[in-house]
């Protein structure tokens, strides 16, 4: 399809006269969703009704609460592309049961993939491109006034020979402090007891990694890709919702917190003073994440001290040929130096990490085990990884489709391998690992324990039995990882030379379960010895209340 600037859209007006409906947002809202927090507030500004939809509710539910409110447009916010097949059984079920306002879909892959999703979306009205709150305010208003909605630059739609056809480009926010505070729709999701809630210095990424849509996301509109607030207007909203709100963990969502060069100097230098000032690093602490490079002693001992307590880093690879394939322009010495600075300071370290990618052969899969032994040999954190997908809109994405390798759909993405017995490798070993690797499986078990553990230390204290909890944490953790390892090195060694025996026949069901039951057995303990001091430590807080930790379940 061929892209043209303007042309006659099915329904160009919503009908005349002024309607009092506003706007409907239908998304996920896991962690609390900023994005469509923004839209909300920015909604409101202009005096919109608006109402917010999790997008897993029941949909005879939503479909009520919908036809209630009577919107001009519904909104839907589309994160994570996979469930888009999800989406348009919404959408068609809303459009059966009368709903006939404009529906409109906005997102990453939306704005970046706007043919693709307006084709197996057809029911959608439009798609609004790149950053979303001011087209759709100009929509909404459009809307309700029947004027023709057409004109509301950032909007894409397909005519009625099935062409793409796009109003003129909305540029990025140029100063993310005049857009209004996102809305806080949801009560905040509690960690150990303490409010948690997400929020944003800056939006966009300076990098180019191959598998990303970040950086494509944010250059496919005009103007300028990295945006940063004012330090002490982030310092003022964390102030704000840690009076209003108790909250006391807060989760920079940055792509990159700004922390590059001179401007990243500054920018840390005015937030920490800023934090102290209002003696917010007494009371409450904070997760970023960045790229490895960044890291150095002295910049991350200030952040440290201001709150900071968690960094989360797309490592990614562990061989200098999937760093390559995936652009990261990083090496595998300065994610080990990085890593190795951040548990010096005592920052907790997560990270992203890719076992396959399109680059991946047997050795390559070995090479990666050998890194994330490395950087794992103190239990400081469950195995966690995974393959790299090809996400619309991404650069590996258009490479791997011109190699003809792309493979799968909206749903699914996928590529073949260079070496096509990894295809089955990958299926056979994924089955096998998942349970242990994914979803609520023992690395993520063990790595939630972690992170209470620096929770704990930096909002309740330094508890009795807290250092032993750990050491005896890190040797489960180490176990655990062991087991893993040893099963990727052994079966890759094996399946490349024809032998899927052992992938066929594991019993990884048997350890996950042994070691899962050992980390209930240690958790609990700990909770039972500590809970008073840690509900004391919560009550303390004026208006939160208990319950402190849930036992946990295995
Ligand atoms: C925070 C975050 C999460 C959080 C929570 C997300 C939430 N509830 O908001 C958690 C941790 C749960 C998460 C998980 C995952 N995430 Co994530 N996540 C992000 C991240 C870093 C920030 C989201 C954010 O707050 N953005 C800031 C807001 C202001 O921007 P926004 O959401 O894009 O919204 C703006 C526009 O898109 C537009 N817009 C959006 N919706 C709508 C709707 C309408 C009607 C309109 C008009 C406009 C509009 O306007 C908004 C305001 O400007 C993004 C990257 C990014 N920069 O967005 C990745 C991202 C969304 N995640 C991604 C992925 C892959 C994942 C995981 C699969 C990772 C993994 N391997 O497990 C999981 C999937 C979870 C699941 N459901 O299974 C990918 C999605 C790629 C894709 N094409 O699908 C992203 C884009 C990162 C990337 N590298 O490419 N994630
Ligand atoms: S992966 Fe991270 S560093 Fe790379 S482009 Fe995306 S946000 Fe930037």
């Amino acid at each position: 399809m061929s892209a043209v600037v303007l042309g006659t859209p099915r329904h160009r007006f919503a009908g005349a006269g002024a309607h009092p409906g506003g706007a409907v947002i239908v998304g996920f809202q896991d962690q609390g969703n900023l994005g469509m927090g923004y839209l909300a507030s920015t909604l409101e500004k202009f005096d919109h009704p608006v109402e917010l939809i999790e997008f897993r509710d029941p949909a005879d539910v939503t479909i009520e609460r919908v036809l209630a409110a009577d919107p001009v447009v519904v909104g839907f916010s589309l994160i994570f592309q996979f469930y888009l097949p999800e989406y348009r059984t919404l959408i068609q079920r809303m459009r059966a049961a009368g709903v006939t306002a404009h529906f409109t879909m906005g997102g990453h892959y939306p704005s970046l993939c706007p043919e693709e999703v307006l084709e197996l979306v057809p029911e959608l009205d439009s798609v609004a491109l790149y950053e979303g709150e001011y087209t759709l305010v100009e929509l909404t208003a459009a809307l309700r006034r029947g004027e023709d909605w057409t004109l509301v630059p950032g909007l894409a739609w397909t005519d009625d020979a099935g062409e793409l056809v796009h109003s003129p480009d909305r540029g990025l926010a140029e100063h993310l402090d005049d857009l209004p505070l996102p809305m806080r729709f949801k009560e905040a999701e509690r960690v150990l007891g303490w409010p948690t809630l997400p929020l944003l210095a800056s939006r966009g990424c300076a990098r180019r990694c191959s598998f990303c849509s970040i950086h494509t996301f944010y250059r496919g509109a005009t103007g300028k890709t990295v945006r940063v607030r004012a330090a002490a207007k982030v310092a003022e909203e964390m102030e704000m919702l840690a009076d209003t709100q108790n909250v006391r963990i807060f989760l920079f969502q940055d792509d990159d917190f700004p922390l590059a060069g001179r401007p990243g100097q500054r920018f840390v230098a005015e937030l920490t003073d800023e934090i102290k000032r209002r003696g917010l690093h007494e009371r409450a602490i904070w997760k970023i994440s960045c790229r490895a490079e960044y890291i150095e002693p002295e910049m991350f001992a200030t952040l440290r001290d201001a709150g900071m307590y968690l960094v989360y880093m797309g490592l990614e690879s562990g061989s200098a040929e999937g760093l390559e394939v995936l652009n990261k322009q990083i090496t595998t010495e300065t994610n080990h130096y990085a890593v190795a600075t951040l548990k010096s300071l005592g920052i907790l370290v997560e990270y992203g990490f890719m076992l396959f990618d399109p680059s991946t052969s047997f050795g390559s899969i070995r090479e990666n085990i050998t890194f994330l032994r490395a950087i794992l040999a103190d239990g400081s954190g469950g195995a966690v990884f995974c393959r790299m997908l090809p996400y619309g809109g991404t650069p590996i994405r258009e490479r791997l489709r011109a190699e003809g390798r792309l493979r799968g759909d909206v749903k699914y993405p996928d590529y073949d391998f260079l070496d096509p017995r990894l295809g089955t490798y990958h299926s056979l070993l994924d089955a096998a690992v998942s349970p242990w690797i994914h979803g609520a499986g023992l690395s993520h078990q063990l790595n939630w324990a972690w992170h209470e553990v620096f929770v704990i230390r930096r909002l309740v204290g330094e508890l009795p039995g807290l250092a032993g909890f750990e050491s005896d944490l890190a040797g489960l953790t180490v176990r655990s990882n062991e087991v893993l390892f040893g099963f990727v090195e052994e079966t890759s060694a094996a399946f490349e030379t024809g032998d899927s025996r052992m992938l066929l026949r594991h019993n990884l069901r048997e350890p996950r379960r042994v070691l899962g039951d050992e980390l209930v057995e240690l958790r609990n303990d700990f909770v039972a010895d500590n809970q008073d001091a840690m509900l004391d430590a919560l009550m303390a807080t004026d208006g939160i209340h208990g319950p402190v930790l849930m036992p946990q379940v295995f």
